[in-house]
């Protein structure tokens, strides 16, 4: 039962290496080198693609690449493939062509940054290691589950899995475009005061629409974002460090999804709909 990886950036390598850990095999044709938070690194075999249909895929691309990214392989997925989403944002695989594999989500809180290796591929650097959930929106996870859970530090089934992936688009939806927007550090939304009528209107916005769709929805956006701009004051968000490279950035499927969400539900957000087009009208490659 071989796994097959699309997207060796920071969270597919790590899920590579502890795939192998627990023994699993994992196909991919790219060099990756990986640092844990303790020092070690580690060189990662991983097998070249094998062309056979593909029964178990985790997707780390960034968002914005998943359909590109899997329409060569229309061919070798089915319903009876296992997918592990293994992004940041939701919505990535909103016109998947069917039969829809077999989905689960994951949510990632790790913090890694990677450089080049000379001579080819990347290495990969382990800076702060956090819980990683998974879920189908079942009780019950697959049987590959608990060994994987054995190797992968802080890995978590959790059936309320739509909620956790909510509570995380609601703080990057805030942090993420305003550290973007005023090239600043996490830390700098708590002390430039200035900011925070944009953030408070932001996460008024995120609270009224999460409070329609998730029965459970805790509220206090603001407080949670600040909180989390706190714990990690020194990060450079991956937005912000994806204007600075001239990446895309994941607005589409952060504040985009959000916005998409509410327009069914014809709640207009302005403060969203705004920091959208000012993320975008930023100089980047789209
Ligand atoms: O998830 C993050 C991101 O940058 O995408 C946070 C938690 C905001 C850390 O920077």
């Amino acid at each position: 039962m071989p796994w097959h990886l699309l997207g060796a950036g920071n969270l597919g390598t790590l899920a590579a290496f502890y795939f192998g850990q627990a023994g699993l095999t994992v196909r991919l044709a790219t060099r990756r080198r990986l640092t844990l938070p303790d020092g070690t690194v580690h060189d990662l075999q991983l097998a070249g693609d094998d062309n056979a249909p593909i029964t178990h895929l985790v997707l780390a691309t960034k968002a914005a690449q998943s359909l590109d990214a899997l329409a060569p392989l229309r061919a070798r997925l089915s319903a009876d493939t296992t997918l592990i989403r293994l992004q940041n944002g939701l919505g990535s695989l909103d016109g998947l062509p069917p039969p829809p594999p077999h989905i689960i989500e994951a949510v990632a809180n790790s913090g890694a940054w990677r450089e080049a290796l000379p001579g080819g591929g990347e290495h990969v650097h382990l800076a702060a290691e956090n819980p990683t959930l998974f879920g189908d929106g079942h009780a019950t996870p697959p049987d590959w589950f608990a060994p994987l859970a054995c190797h992968w530090p802080q890995l978590h089934w959790r059936t309320d899995i739509h909620l956790q992936q909510w509570l995380k688009l609601s703080v990057n939806a805030i942090i993420n475009p305003l550290t973007a927007l005023h090239d600043c550090d996490n830390g700098a939304l708590l002390t430039n005061t200035a900011l925070h009528p944009r953030l408070h209107a932001l996460a008024a916005e995120v609270d009224q629409v999460a409070s329609q769709l998730l029965p459970d929805w805790p509220g206090d956006t603001a407080g949670r974002a600040l909180a989390l701009a706190r714990a990690t004051a020194t990060n450079t968000s991956s937005m912000r460090a994806d204007v600075r490279a001239g990446r895309v950035t994941e607005i589409d499927f952060i504040n985009g999804y959000l916005l998409r969400a509410a327009t069914q539900l014809a709640l207009p957000l302005p403060a969203h709909s705004h920091i959208i087009a000012a993320i975008k009208a930023l100089p980047q490659k789209r």
